[in-house]
């Protein structure tokens, strides 16, 4: 059975200085080459600042390397050199459009990419019983032994998807309605290939096996005001940490860090009198997570950014044409400009808001001449 196209009501600087040496790795004794300002030319670990290689930054301020002055969060990605100079855990990467989820209820659903410019390229078509709602890329080669994707089909059953569009359920989380009364919804990879997913009231892990382990819960009530937590609608992953972000339905956030198992409830749901609602989220290198979201109380879209001082949603740019109402969202990891699938009545598209600047237009449209379709799941390809 196909999914509603509608969505259930869940119930429904730093001082990136250039240095003009290269990091010697020598911390036993007198350094002879190290002539950093604020060096006392003794061993580098006496350094009071605690920045070892002088890039201006500490490993708590960012840097993935504190031995090389080539590695920092102010640096911009080398993709030949071997190394994260930029700090967004991805190794001579660059960001080359995103892959998106195409449900179709009346033919093939398909993913295709977009490249910097908005052309469709490489579109997979899949098996036929497969609907693609959240989307993220797969950690390891699948059954056609290329690389692939993680999918929520149809609200149901988590599956892989192979480049040849061969569709594998892991496990189906619509059978045991006791265990999982909501279903499933959002999906992402983590930095070790498990697959995380959401099933509103509880995190669970699933290996590539299929074994489904439930690593954390919460309350879930939405006739229960007071108790209620959070509805945990749409996951991301933060490609440096591992951590997962978990956004929900009624502007409710959380995390969960997969290498103690510490879930953190950051903002608990205000159902009587929610701020804002937030559709789905993604991560920003460096800058946290944020989500194309509505103002509860003009009804207004915007991109939002999570505020982790005071636990609360701030607007962070301007979404220009209110027809659309903005879905999922995808950051180009190197400039930050957002991807969001959007539709308007029969209407989808991938819309493009440019970071910082206000500017906002469609990178992607459909004709609109076609209804019962829509673009869901985004990510970013590197
Ligand atoms: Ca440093
Ligand atoms: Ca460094
Ligand atoms: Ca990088
Ligand atoms: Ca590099």
């Amino acid at each position: 059975m196909r999914p509603s196209l509608a969505l259930p009501l869940v119930l429904l600087a730093g001082c990136g200085q250039k240095l003009g040496f290269q990091p010697d790795g020598d911390d036993s004794a007198v350094d002879s080459r190290d002539t950093a300002p604020n060096d006392t030319g003794r061993d580098d670990t006496a350094d009071t600042d605690g920045d070892l290689d002088n890039d201006g930054y500490t490993v708590e301020e960012g840097d993935c390397d504190d031995n090389n002055v080539y590695a920092s969060p102010a640096r911009s990605e080398d993709v030949n050199d071997g190394i994260d100079n930029d700090c967004d855990g991805r190794i001579d990467e660059a960001w080359s459009g995103v892959d998106v989820a195409y449900g179709n209820d009346d033919g093939a659903s398909s993913i295709f990419h977009l490249d910097t410019i908005g052309r469709v390229q490489d579109e997979v078509t899949l098996d036929n019983d497969c609907y693609p709602l959240w989307l993220d890329h797969a950690a390891g080669p699948l059954s056609d032994g290329t690389d692939g994707w993680v999918i929520n089909n149809g609200y149901t059953t988590i599956a892989t998807v192979a480049r040849d569009g061969t569709c594998t359920d892991l496990f189906d989380f619509s059978e045991d309605t006791e265990a999982y009364p909501f279903g499933v919804y959002g999906i992402a990879t983590g930095l070790d290939g498990t697959i995380y997913a959401t099933t509103l009231s509880a995190l669970q892990a699933i290996a590539p096996d299929g074994t489904v382990t439930e690593v954390a819960t919460w309350t879930c009530d939405l006739y229960s005001p007071a108790d209620h937590e959070i509805a945990a609608y749409s996951l991301a992953v933060d490609p440096q940490t591992g951590e997962v972000g978990l956004f929900g339905y009624f502007g409710g956030f959380a995390t969960y860090e997969p290498d103690n198992g510490t879930f953190t409830l950051l903002a608990k749901e205000d159902l009587e009198n929610p701020a804002v609602y937030t559709n789905s989220g993604a991560h920003k290198d460096g800058g946290g997570w944020y989500s194309p979201g509505v103002d509860a109380t003009t009804g207004s879209y915007y991109i939002y950014r999570f505020n982790l001082q005071d636990s609360a949603w701030t607007a962070q740019e301007e979404w220009t044409d209110e027809d659309w109402s903005p879905f999922m969202l995808a950051i180009d990891g190197d400039t930050g400009d957002y991807y969001v699938t959007a539709n308007a009545g029969w209407y989808y598209t991938v819309w493009r808001v440019v970071s910082g600047s206000g500017y906002a237009a469609d990178l992607y449209t459909s004709d609109g001449t076609v209804p019962h379709r829509g673009f869901y799941g985004i990510v970013s390809t590197y």
